[in-house]
């Protein structure tokens, strides 16, 4: 019910919706239509009101909510569920269990603080409460092993172009993994997958995008590496001018991501490479890679259709990388 209250509120556009109205619109008392008004206040909502004329809402706080993502999403099956958490260890963890114990393609774990998030390799990614978007999607691709980078990539493309289309920011896509904005990272992407014999059993697509979080957010190492949107915009001085919600976010996210995964399940890679290739701040660059543990410096020239990086080496070899790092 609160959250039919507040979608009328939305719809009137900051303007007045009577107490008398709202209650014969939604079948239920005033004094019910209050107490859902209060709650809604306690959540963040401000909703001034006035004796004669009504309530009328004036700010929404940046809050996830689970019901919303899933009633508006644009996507068919991504976010068809939606699990949220205020605090959890990893959301890839959790989508992980659901997984394994059979859940939805396509179901979307969210979380507003992880206590033990997780990078690639045992690294460790940092989150503060509320700040950033904590989210793992469950996927079951047809793909083959060989070919999962490409998952990593269509998450990369859907969360530029989501940044680019409501936030007007250009973000760069750094191999194999990162999103960079002002040449820091802004967001990772963990790509994990359960294997059974050779195949794929399921994908737990994890994306963390740091939005809210101010310099301090972040630990000390992390000071020079890290960004988030709200910085960038408030050093170009947009911030007030252009209103950000995670929730939005996630909508287009996911939305943009289906619509790149019906790609890839009908075995087009190719649109995926060509899209992250558009944005990649990688390929042209030097680049200091680790092949079987030797290091090889050279030139990033291009990307396979599986994502491989290809690279033009010093010694006059070229070499494909599948994973790893890359030392700029
Ligand atoms: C990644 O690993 O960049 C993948 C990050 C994936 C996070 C999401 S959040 C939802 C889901 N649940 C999880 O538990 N994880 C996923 P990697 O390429 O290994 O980079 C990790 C490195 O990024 C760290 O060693 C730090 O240097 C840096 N880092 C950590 N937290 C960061 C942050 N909030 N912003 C920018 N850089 C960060």
């Amino acid at each position: 019910m609160k959250n039919k209250v507040l979608k009328k509120l939305k719809s009137a556009e900051g303007k007045y919706v009577s107490g008398e109205q709202l209650s014969e619109y939604l079948g239920v008392s005033r004094t019910y239509i209050w107490k859902c008004i209060k709650e809604l206040r306690e959540e963040g909502y401000v909703i001034e009101s006035s004796p004669k004329v009504g309530y009328k809402l004036t700010f929404i706080p940046d809050i996830i909510n689970s019901k919303e993502i899933m009633t508006e999403r644009e996507s068919k099956i991504l976010g068809k569920n939606v699990i949220y958490f205020p605090q959890i260890d990893s959301t890839n963890n959790y989508a992980k269990k659901i997984a394994q114990e059979g859940c939805e393609e396509g179901t979307v774990v969210i979380a507003d603080l992880q206590t033990s998030g997780r990078g690639r390799l045992g690294r460790k990614w940092s989150s503060k409460n509320k700040k950033g978007i904590l989210m793992s999607v469950v996927l079951k691709p047809e793909i083959s092993i060989e070919e999962l980078q490409i998952i990593t990539l269509a998450a990369s493309v859907a969360v530029v172009e989501t940044v680019k289309e409501l936030i007007g920011i250009g973000l760069g896509v750094k191999w194999p993994n990162d999103i960079i904005l002002d040449g820091r990272k802004v967001c990772g992407i963990l790509t994990e997958a359960s294997m059974e014999m050779d195949k794929i059993n399921f994908v737990v697509l994890g994306i963390g995008l740091n939005v809210w979080h101010e310099k301090e957010d972040f630990p000390d190492e992390l000071e020079e590496k890290a960004t988030s949107l709200s910085i960038y915009m408030k050093q170009k001085s947009q911030l007030n001018d252009i209103i950000i919600r995670r929730s939005r976010l996630i909508i287009r996210i996911l939305y943009k991501l289906e619509e790149l995964y019906d790609k890839i399940n009908k075995g087009d890679l190719g649109s995926i490479t060509t899209l992250w290739k558009k944005y990649s701040v990688t390929l042209g660059r030097e680049v200091l890679i680790s092949v079987k543990g030797e290091q090889h410096s050279g030139i990033a020239i291009d990307i396979t259709n599986e994502g491989k990086l290809v690279v033009e080496c010093t010694d006059g070899s070229r070499k494909e990388v599948l994973s790893g790092e890359i030392y700029v």
